[in-house]
């Protein structure tokens, strides 16, 4: 990689910026292609803050809970009292564990509807609220053929509550993209019961076509809609930005994101946090108190982080401009935040209400926690984990799966 790769990726011109700005991309490409970034140790050419000698700060460590997936990077719970946890991999396989064994026959495998590599692939899973009864769950992937990206729904089958039906798929929502990257893929319900769909810019550098901040476009947004009421194939909350469609699309619920690489809604509180991965300077936590209004406007692409992008000076942040509340410089070579979840587990006292996130690339994991109106912000481990997703299970605590290595881990 250049030295000057900040700078390329700042001028969002020329290939090397084109392949190197894919900020997550980048790095599931360099894992699979050439092994180049993450999983290969913690020294990098980034200078790591020692850890901080507050000698409240956890020892952490990840146990190891399973192993031999293919590209996990996501994991969810169905909060039905099965304690089993959902492993996606990318290809489009989501595979249960229970009781800490992974079972030989996947809930799903869509792997013929699903284009994978790099950014695409099967990316988000999210079971509703009342799953048990509901039987029912939500998968986000890219689709195969035009690369479009899918929102749909699946049902368990009624007699294995461990396999889903295969042909019951109903589509809710595509959303066509204009280039392989930056395509989101997070789902979520909220607090509200609403589904919260992440979706990057659409992809490139430096959103040229400047999708995040339009209004019109779904890309580079937060959507939230109501995919539980029987409305086919869903209803829009009252409260949207645009709920009415005047102003702008009807699913918007926040503006400005570039690619929300995973985030979440501490289940105690409501709050939501959401990783941005940056373009070539920040990586950025944003953070949505609970109860916020529709509209919330994140940013990008007028800034990256704190920084003005485009104009890169003197530019005037958009309407609602909510700024992160932690941003984190990007390395030379590769780095993309891993957005994850505010600890509610039983074991680790001293992570208790902290939100933890980590960099998928050079493995470093941060706790921070709000004190007042700042934000304490601490560096709790260094690892040589490619950290793609955290996740929780039904008591809250967390885990997470190593992209490269293929493994399923505990934090304790
Ligand atoms: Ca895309
Ligand atoms: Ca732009
Ligand atoms: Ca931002």
């Amino acid at each position: 990689m250049p030295l000057n790769l900040t700078h390329i990726l700042r001028r969002d011109n020329g290939p090397e910026r084109r392949f190197a700005a894919l900020g997550f991309v980048g790095a599931l490409l360099l894992l699979g292609a050439l092994g180049a970034c993450g999983g290969g140790g913690g020294s990098s050419s980034v200078a790591v803050p020692a850890p901080s000698p507050n000698p409240a700060l956890p020892t952490l460590s990840f146990a190891l809970v399973a192993s031999g997936f293919s590209a996990p990077l996501g994991i969810a719970q169905a909060n039905d009292g099965s304690a089993r946890l959902f492993v996606v991999e990318q290809g489009g396989k989501i595979i249960i564990v229970k009781n800490g064994a992974k079972l030989a026959t996947p809930l799903l495998d869509i792997g013929g509807k699903v284009v994978a590599g790099g950014e695409r692939g099967l990316l988000g899973l999210a079971f509703p609220p009342n799953f048990a009864a509901k039987k029912h769950f939500y998968v986000n992937y890219t689709r195969a053929g035009d690369g479009a990206t899918v929102i749909a729904r699946y049902r368990v089958s009624s007699s294995n509550a461990d396999a889903a039906d295969a042909a019951s798929e109903q589509i809710l929502l595509t959303v066509a993209q204009p280039f392989s990257n930056h395509n989101g893929g997070h789902l979520t319900f909220g607090p509200d019961g609403m589904l919260y769909i992440g979706l990057g810019d659409g992809g490139a550098g430096g959103d040229p076509d400047e999708r995040a901040q339009n209004p019109n476009e779904l890309l580079g947004k937060m959507l939230r809609i109501d995919v539980e009421s029987g409305v086919t194939p869903y209803a829009v909350p009252s409260g949207n930005a645009f709920a009415n469609g005047v102003g702008g699309r009807a699913e918007i619920w926040a503006l400005g994101l570039r690619n929300p690489w995973r985030y979440a809604f501490d289940r105690q509180s409501g709050d939501l946090y959401i990783g941005d991965v940056g373009q070539g300077t920040d990586e950025e936590i944003s953070f949505l108190p609970a109860g916020s209004a529709a509209g919330s406007n994140l940013g990008w692409d007028v800034l990256e982080g704190n920084d003005c992008f485009e104009p890169s000076s003197n530019c005037t942040p958009p309407a609602n401009y909510i700024a992160p509340v932690a941003t984190y410089a990007r390395s030379a070579s590769c780095a993309s935040v891993t957005g994850g979840y505010v600890y509610r587990g039983s074991s680790i006292a001293a992570l208790q209400g902290w939100y933890l996130y980590a960099d998928f690339c050079d493995g470093r994991v941060w706790r921070m926690q709000r004190s007042g109106a700042t934000w304490q912000n601490e560096l709790v481990a260094d690892t040589d984990f490619s950290i793609s997703s955290f996740g929780e299970d039904e008591s809250g605590n967390l885990y997470f799966v190593d992209l490269s290595r293929g493994e399923l881990r505990r934090v304790q």
